[in-house]
């Protein structure tokens, strides 16, 4: 008899939980196969006993953990400790965007066995059966593992699958573990809103992304009729009323993304996605249109800056330039769809003068799209470095001095914490006082122009804010904002969509 299998997604967040759609992609690929469970640290009290008590039966011998940064890492560690403590025999495999990024620092901590590295479709299940029936695992594409003398070898990489062909996701079973309604929380698109994830990686390769070491610039997506079906079920059967689409690129096809808007015509349903903001700028008026009929409200893109010389440093590998994204903000207004734009401050330079002359060119960069599209939703992030071999921008952050942890553990230091969540990094070139400009900025503009995706505040409360802050706001004074501190603290406890973020 085969061996059972755990699959665990480790806690992200503190609220409006999502359907794990990693271990569920996951659990597609043994479905048939393996027998699993499913455990879901957003939605378990106690995880680790969840665990413990499934572990009880010994014919559990893997599990499965996917990790990202931030708060899903935290769990993740001491569990993989826990487990080699106290479960020797338990084979522990890795997977997710963390996993993949920091494969080094996880195959050493000598708790994890195996990392996947980017797609586990084909991956998982035949290093289960290769553990299951003792054959060699040099030939398993996309899997990293150690040898005996402690070597560790990263595969070769498997072209990425033609996404419909893959097994249905067991949405039922997920069901059975813990009820899908739980899943299907209130956003500012709908009552229930699904998270869907359509597609793999990205054709491009901007040299700031963890997408790109793992993807190289591939990109498949499953087609507009396989979307909708799987939509279809889950509003069918558990009423979902709107979606999220937690793609990195959802709109890199035209083509795709009409035939979808088609097909959701008269259905009623919100949903937003990721883009760029040089692929939907070619869309063509009617697909704009058509998109917005069909329910797209808001779409989120990567702006990172409006300076075009930082832009071509991040090598976003497009046309996007800042003249460019303040006229689509306007163009965006035209068809009532909201952008999103998300900016990347404290990127290296020269010296600590021109490194405060990016930051605040940008804020007032900022300042005038909302001049042209005050609706357009900011989100500000500070640079966190991933690593892109072989990037410019890589290369010059290490210059400049920067390293990752070499040890899983170090990743646990509230350091780093504030790294992994863009908020504060560790990056050489940025002084604390910058961080704090940084972080006053973001303070006056979300109470100068409240977020729609926070569906808890009030009228009077958009009010409020606004006229409160607008001061600082008009006079670049943006210095210790306290009054709108305690405001947010005591009277707002306010959404703020970078910390709540993907
Ligand atoms: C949904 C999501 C979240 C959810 C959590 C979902 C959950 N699991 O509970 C929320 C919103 C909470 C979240 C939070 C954060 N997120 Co997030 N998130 C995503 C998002 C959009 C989708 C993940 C997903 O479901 N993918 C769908 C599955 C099918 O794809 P997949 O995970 O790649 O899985 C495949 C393979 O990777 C592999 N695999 C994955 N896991 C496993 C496990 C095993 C055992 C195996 C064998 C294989 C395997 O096989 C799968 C099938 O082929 C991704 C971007 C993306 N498109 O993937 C970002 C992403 C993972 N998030 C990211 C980040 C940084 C964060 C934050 C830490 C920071 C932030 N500010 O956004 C925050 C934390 C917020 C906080 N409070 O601190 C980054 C990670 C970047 C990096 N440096 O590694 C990503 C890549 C976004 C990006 N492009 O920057 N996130
Ligand atoms: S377009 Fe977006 S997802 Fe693609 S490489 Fe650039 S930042 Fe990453």
């Amino acid at each position: 008899m085969k061996h059972k299998v755990l699959l665990f997604n480790p806690r992200s967040a503190n609220s409006k939980h999502r359907i794990p759609n990693s271990i569920l992609q996951v659990a597609a690929s043994i479905h048939d196969s393996f027998e699993y469970v499913l455990i879901d640290g957003n939605l378990e009290s106690d995880p680790w006993n969840t665990i413990q008590g499934y572990l009880q039966d010994s014919s559990f011998r893997y599990i499965g953990f996917t990790v990202m940064p931030g708060p899903q890492l935290r769990q993740a560690i001491p569990f993989a400790q826990k487990l080699k403590e106290q479960f020797p025999h338990i084979i522990q495999i890795w997977g997710g965007y963390f996993a993949s990024n920091q494969y080094l620092a996880v195959m050493q901590s000598g708790w994890v066995d195996f990392v996947v590295d980017g797609p586990g479709d084909r991956a998982f299940p035949s290093l289960l059966h290769a553990l299951e029936l003792k054959t060699p695992f040099e030939f398993i594409p996309n899997l990293i593992w150690k040898t005996p003398e402690g070597d560790v070898i990263k595969n070769s990489k498997e072209a990425l699958l033609d996404q419909d062909t893959l097994p249905e996701l067991p949405y039922d079973t997920l069901n059975q573990f813990y009820p899908l309604d739980k899943y299907l929380n209130p956003t500012f698109l709908g009552k229930k809103t699904l998270a869907y994830h359509s597609s793999m990686g990205c054709p491009f390769k901007c040299s700031f992304c963890a997408v790109v070491p793992i993807y190289e610039a591939r990109w498949k997506g499953k087609s507009a009729e396989k979307i909708f079906q799987d939509i279809m079920y889950v509003r069918d059967k558990w009423g979902a009323d709107s979606i999220e689409f937690h793609d990195n690129n959802f709109f890199v096809s035209e083509k795709r993304t009409t035939a979808l808007a088609r097909l959701m015509l008269g259905k009623n349903m919100n949903w937003w996605g990721e883009a760029r903001i040089d692929t939907v700028d070619q869309y063509t008026d009617a697909s704009l249109a058509l998109m917005r009929e069909a329910g797209c409200k808001m779409i989120f893109f990567g702006a990172e800056t409006g300076n075009d010389e930082l832009l071509k440093q991040m090598d976003k590998g497009g046309k996007q330039t800042g003249a460019q994204i303040l006229a689509f903000a306007k163009r965006m207004k035209k068809f009532d769809i909201i952008p999103e734009y998300s900016f990347v401050l404290g990127l290296p330079a020269d010296n600590e003068q021109a490194v405060w002359q990016q930051i605040k060119s940008d804020i007032q960069f900022i300042k005038r799209i909302k001049e042209v599209n005050p609706d357009t939703e900011i989100i500000l992030y500070v640079y966190s470095p991933v690593p892109t071999e072989g990037s410019d921008l890589y290369t010059q952050i290490q210059k400049a001095g920067f390293r990752f942890p070499q040890h899983l553990f170090e990743w646990l230091s509230p350091q780093w914490e504030q790294f992994d969540q863009r908020k504060n990094p560790l990056t050489p070139w940025l002084t604390p006082a910058m961080v704090q400009y940084i972080q006053d900025f973001e303070t006056v503009i979300h109470a100068r122009y409240p977020t729609i995706s926070d569906t808890k505040l009030s009228s009077l409360q958009r009010r409020v804010m606004p006229t409160i802050s607008q001061w600082r706001y008009s006079t670049n004074f943006f210095h210790r904002p306290y009054e709108l501190k305690l405001l947010q603290k005591f009277w707002l406890r306010y959404r703020q969509p970078e910390w709540e973020g993907m």
